[in-house]
C-alpha cells in the first residue's frame, strides 16, 4: 500500500498514558490510515521538555507545562501518510481540550484531554516543526 511520505510527530502526554488512552489513540491512528513508523515510551526529564518546547520558554505557563510533561511517561510516535501533519492536527482537535469537548466532540483531545494544558496529545503544526520534532527524538 502507498502510505504517502509525509511524517508528523505524535505524543500521548502523561495524562493520556496514565488514563489508559494509548490503545484508543493508536486504534484511531491506524483506522485513520496512518502508519506508525517509530514509537518510544519514555519519561521525559525537565531539560528535554524545556528544549522540546523552547518556543514557549518565555510564556507564563512554561513552568507548569514542564511540570506536567515530566509528570509521567509519554508515548512518542512518528506517523506517516499523505497529508499526515494537517490530518493528525484535525484528528486531535483544538489546543484547549475543555473547548474541544464543545466544538469538536469527536476529537481526540475531547475524548481524553481536560483543559488548555492537560490536553492529552501533541501533533506537529508544520513541516518545519515536524522535521525538528522527529529528529529531536529519533535519529
Ligand atoms: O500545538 P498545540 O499543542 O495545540 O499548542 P501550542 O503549541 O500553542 O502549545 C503547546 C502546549 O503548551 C499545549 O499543548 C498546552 C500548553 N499551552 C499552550 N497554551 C497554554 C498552555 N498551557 C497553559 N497552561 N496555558 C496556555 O495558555
Amino acid at each position: 500500500a502507498d502510505l504517502g511520505n509525509e511524517r508528523t510527530l505524535a505524543i500521548v502526554k502523561p495524562d493520556g498514558v496514565s488514563g489508559m488512552y494509548t490503545s484508543s489513540v493508536k486504534k484511531i491512528i491506524l483506522e485513520s490510515g496512518f502508519a506508525i513508523q517509530r514509537e518510544l515510551t519514555v519519561h521525559l526529564d525537565e531539560d528535554s521538555v524545556r528544549r522540546f518546547y523552547a518556543e514557549h520558554s518565555t510564556k507564563s505557563f512554561f513552568p507548569s507545562l514542564v511540570k506536567y510533561m515530566t509528570s509521567g511517561p509519554v508515548l512518542i510516535m512518528v506517523l506517516e501518510k499523505t497529508n499526515a501533519i494537517a490530518d493528525w492536527r484535525a484528528l486531535i482537535g483544538p489546543t484547549d481540550a475543555s473547548k474541544a469537548k464543545v466544538t469538536h466532540p469527536d476529537s481526540i483531545r475531547a475524548m481524553c484531554g481536560q483543559d488548555l494544558e492537560r490536553n492529552c496529545v501533541h501533533g506537529s503544526d508544520s513541516l518545519d516543526s515536524a522535521a525538528r520534532e522527529i529528529s529531536f527524538f529519533f535519529y
